[in-house]
């Protein structure tokens, strides 16, 4: 048959004419594409283009992906802050996940009406799914926060979570990416919400949310995800290494079993998100912690410093003595978090977010490593201050001079190879002092 015969390329020439008629304008009317996103549920919405330079280093992600993005509808959802605020896990978790399914019912229902349009639009994930062919790198193409602050409807505060000047950070975000321009764009809000109360750092159980605005993702990484990702890898290692029933009960206490269950059939659960529940910024929230501070203390922040429960933690990690000084009434259960880097240039990306800078007090130390092998790479790793830099090369005069084949230190640092026979074999190299290479291993522990 030949292809204007097809029943299909016939349809579709007969009605070229009518959607032309129908198809809507190249430039989207602003305020009617915001309240369409209004009307199928959202909370507020604010409009941004695909290349705003604050967008920069997130536009390549966003158009890998829909490629004729021209612009990002960002919108909120809320939440019930009782329910955030609760000391109930279940309590928290109903409202995380329905949420998480009305925006991502919101986001979809926008996609529908301007397809309706003839506009092309695509609705990404609130949360998950994500692209887990790219674990344990960067799994989620579009980054809601970024978009949201550009698009005006926040800023981050202390605790790393975008505040909205009315709804406070009781808040979950979307994005739908639409192929056409609209007619105006929003700017970022003129003032942060966070009043920096620090409440935020004062009860988040593992110490991830640090008084100067530092945020240690691996530390919340591993307790509030202890059920998802990584935190259910290490699960499955469990139940593969366990050599009996009772061995395996000793790594994992029937509730974190049953836990996971919960998680796996119901929908994906919190450890915590007290760094959420905490914090009083936003005009609809401020008013009991303005009226009266110490209420405020007993009512929100005190029973979530209080509330007795498992915290999971990296051995040897910042967040397991912080849980001993500060909670010593929670439980320290201390386990792995799955994170493991595939390459050279994951191992040297995940330094940042993997680093205990408690671990570091008192070095001022310069390392230079070399890769050979799979993958071929100089890095410089300078700790100094408590604080860490990772720069392609070797700069400066290097304290300890690590040579590694690639494969060995990938197969080190998941626990599959010994590092005394590495260096027996030569195949992992070190010039300088092995205390370094210790103090190194201190800082980064898994
Ligand atoms: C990755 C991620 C996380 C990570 C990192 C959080 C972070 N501060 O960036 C972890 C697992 C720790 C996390 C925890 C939580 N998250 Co979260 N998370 C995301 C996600 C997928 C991307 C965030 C992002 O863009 N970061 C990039 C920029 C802004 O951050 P960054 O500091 O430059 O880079 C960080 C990440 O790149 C991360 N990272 C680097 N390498 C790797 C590797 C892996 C494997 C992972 C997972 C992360 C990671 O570490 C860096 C340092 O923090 C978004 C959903 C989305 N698609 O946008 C939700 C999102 C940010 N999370 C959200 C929430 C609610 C939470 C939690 C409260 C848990 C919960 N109940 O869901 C906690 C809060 C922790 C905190 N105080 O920040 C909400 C925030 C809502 C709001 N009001 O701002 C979002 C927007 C989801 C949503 N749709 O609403 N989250
Ligand atoms: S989600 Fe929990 S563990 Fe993570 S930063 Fe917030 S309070 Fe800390």
């Amino acid at each position: 048959m030949k292809l204007e015969d097809h029943p299909t390329v016939k349809r579709y020439r007969e009605q070229a004419e009518a959607i032309s008629a129908t198809k809507a304008p190249n430039t989207l009317d602003a305020e009617w594409l915001k309240q369409q996103v209004l009307e199928a549920g959202a909370d507020d919405v604010g409009l941004v283009e695909i290349n705003r330079p604050e967008l920069g280093e997130y536009q390549a992600d966003i158009l890998e992906i829909f490629p004729h993005t021209q612009t990002l509808v960002s919108f909120v959802r809320r939440l019930n802050p009782e329910n955030i605020r609760c000391i109930s896990q279940a309590v928290r978790d109903l409202e995380f996940i329905r949420t998480q399914k009305e925006a991502d019912g919101i986001a979809r229902k926008v996609t529908q009406v301007l397809a309706q349009k003839g506009v092309g639009a695509l609705n990404y994930a609130c949360g998950f799914p994500m692209d887990l062919d790219k674990w344990p790198g960067k799994m989620w193409p579009v980054s809601h926060k970024p978009i949201a602050v550009a698009a005006g409807l926040g800023h981050l505060g202390n605790n790393r979570n975008l505040l909205h000047p009315r709804f406070g950070n009781f808040i979950l975000l979307d994005t739908v990416l639409v192929d056409r321009e609209a007619t105006a764009y929003d700017s970022p809000l003129d003032y942060n919400p966070c009043i920096e109360c620090k409440l935020c750092a004062a009860v988040c159980p593992v110490g991830a949310v640090g008084n100067d605005g530092n945020f240690q993702f691996s530390n919340c990484f591993t307790h509030n995800y202890r059920e998802r990702l990584g935190g259910f890898a290490d699960w499955v290692e469990n139940i593969v290494t366990s050599k009996t029933v009772r061995d395996y009960r000793k790594k994992v206490a029937d509730p974190e079993t049953v836990s996971m269950w919960q998680s796996l059939s119901y929908g994906i659960c919190n450890k915590s998100s007290y760094c959420l529940a905490a914090c009083p910024a936003g005009d609809e929230r401020i008013g009991l912690y303005l009226a009266d501070r110490q209420a405020y203390m007993k009512q929100v922040v005190k029973p979530l410093q209080n509330n007795t429960e498992s915290v999971f933690v990296i051995p040897g990690s910042d967040a397991e003595a912080h849980v001993a000084k500060r909670y010593p009434h929670k439980t320290i259960r201390r386990v792995g978090n799955g994170l493991r880097p595939n390459s050279a240039q994951n191992f040297l990306a995940s330094l940042p977010v993997v680093f205990q800078r408690n671990q570091s007090e008192g070095l001022d130390v310069t390392y230079h490593f070399t890769f050979t092998g799979e993958d071929n790479c100089e890095a410089t790793v300078i700790i100094r201050n408590k604080t860490l830099e990772v720069k392609a090369g070797h700069v400066d005069t290097a304290d300890l001079h690590v040579t590694a084949d690639t494969r060995t230190w990938l197969d080190f640092l998941a626990k599959e190879k010994n590092l005394l026979w590495a260096l027996l074999s030569r195949k992992i190299r070190i010039k300088g002092s092995p205390k370094l290479m210790m103090a190194f291993a201190k800082c980064f522990p898994s």
